[in-house]
């Protein structure tokens, strides 16, 4: 039986071997070198170089998650994963990394190396900006939600890839940390940030309306299977350069509302947002507020376009059904925005964007500007519709 014929979790050693046995233009290198740079909540990433300066980038799963011991999953989810690289690189090419490899025994896959690249929230910290990114995002994700929904596809390609993309456990997670714990903390496992724990418990724990509305959004999270989503769209799993973007790590994949990718990515922009105002750089903060606006505003330019070339179900041609469609994804876009800036904040996911913040009075303010720019996403989603209606929401809570 060979090394790779039956899965282990393997180590930066084990990796390097691996790469050599398993990748073409590995063959013949004599200095492989793996080293584990993963820094999400699940898996395991090694970033593998030679003495020829090749490079790849191996993601393997393992059955216990990295942020908790307690948290187990099956390591079939890595298939979804490359699979949903594969299909994204076809409709939004060169806004994902190449998958190489898909090794189903293993539960990895081998992908380009992005390293000329860096993760965008940590340059949002660095309080970096980057002129391409609005475009490209709004580019991917208009383009990888459209190419999947009903009125573009066929019904029974989409009924069955809405079977293929099945994705209960890592929805599982989302419908746990996103749309329940934030509101009761059921499972003893929300960090508040101690300064604000009384006005957490009053502001979000004890506020009916609030939680009202955030069990009719978790409705829709759990019936919606609107689109094939990246379903994780934050700052983490977006890899930039100041001319070029590349979304990673669509783990969470599924058939869910569009409004759950744009969403995402408008709440971590405001707490890029948040993050600028505390340590006072104006001109970031008002680069942060012109991409919002644009995100937001690009995605609808961007998704009627498509909406007219790619249509092909005689009923959403009616008069209205396109404006009535884009009406309910950008008020979905709202509530998930609200949701994940509430999450975030009160959630065991929390973001480095805020926790950074050392000063203590600093970050009680910037957490409850977040807490209450999420409030009002979730419960006046009917009211923001456009970049400008966003841009004021966020100018009006400092
Ligand atoms: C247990 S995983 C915690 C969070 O990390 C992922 O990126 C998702 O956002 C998830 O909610
Ligand atoms: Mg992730």
């Amino acid at each position: 039986m060979g090394k790779y014929d039956e899965y282990f979790l393997m180590k930066e050693a084990e990796v390097a071997d691996y790469t050599k046995e398993k990748i073409d233009t590995f063959k013949n290198s004599e200095q492989i070198e793996s080293k584990e740079i993963g820094d999400g909540n699940l898996n395991y990433v090694f970033k593998v170089t030679d003495e020829h300066n090749q490079s790849v980038v191996v993601k393997q799963a393992g059955h216990v998650t990295r942020i908790s011991e307690d948290m187990t999953l099956t390591i079939d989810r890595i298939k979804r994963e490359a699979s949903v690289l594969q299909l994204h690189d076809k409709y939004a090419p060169g806004l994902v990394p190449e998958v190489y490899l898909y090794d189903d025994v293993m539960k990895c896959f081998v992908m380009e190396d992005l390293s000329d690249h860096e993760i965008l929230r940590g340059a949002f910290i660095s309080h970096d900006t980057f002129p391409q990114f609005a475009e490209d995002i709004t580019t991917y994700i208009v383009n990888t939600t459209i190419s999947t929904i009903d009125f573009v596809i066929d019904p029974q390609d989409k009924k069955e890839m809405q079977q293929e993309y099945t994705n209960p456990e890592l929805c599982e997670i989302s419908e746990d940390l996103v749309y329940t714990e934030p509101f009761n903390d059921y499972n003893n496992r929300n960090l508040v940030f101690a300064p604000n724990k009384e006005w957490v418990e009053s502001e979000i724990y004890n506020d009916e309306v609030l939680k009202l509305e955030a069990a009719k959004l978790k409705n829709d999270f759990l019936t919606k299977g609107q689109a094939l989503i990246h379903g994780d769209l934050h700052t983490g799993s977006v890899f930039v350069t100041k001319d070029s973007t590349k979304v990673i790590d669509p783990e969470f994949t599924f058939y869910g509302p569009i409004g759950y990718d744009l969403g995402n990515v408008i709440a971590h922009l405001v707490f890029a947002y948040a993050n600028g105002k505390v340590y006072e750089n104006e001109g970031f903060c008002d680069w942060v507020l012109t991409t919002l606006e644009e995100v937001v505003d690009l995605f609808t330019e961007k998704f009627s376009q498509k909406w007219d070339e790619l249509v092909i179900d005689h009923m959403a041609k009616e008069t209205g059904v396109k404006e009535w469609y884009i009406d309910t994804v950008l008020e979905d876009s709202s509530g998930v925005a609200g949701m994940e800036l509430i999450r975030r904040i009160v959630g065991m996911a929390q973001v480095a964007d805020i926790v950074s913040i050392e000063n203590e009075q600093a970050r009680k303010e910037a957490e409850r500007f977040c807490l209450r720019i999420g409030k009002s996403c979730v419960i006046n989603r009917a009211n923001y519709r456009t970049g400008r209606d966003f841009v004021h929401l966020v100018q009006s809570n400092i």
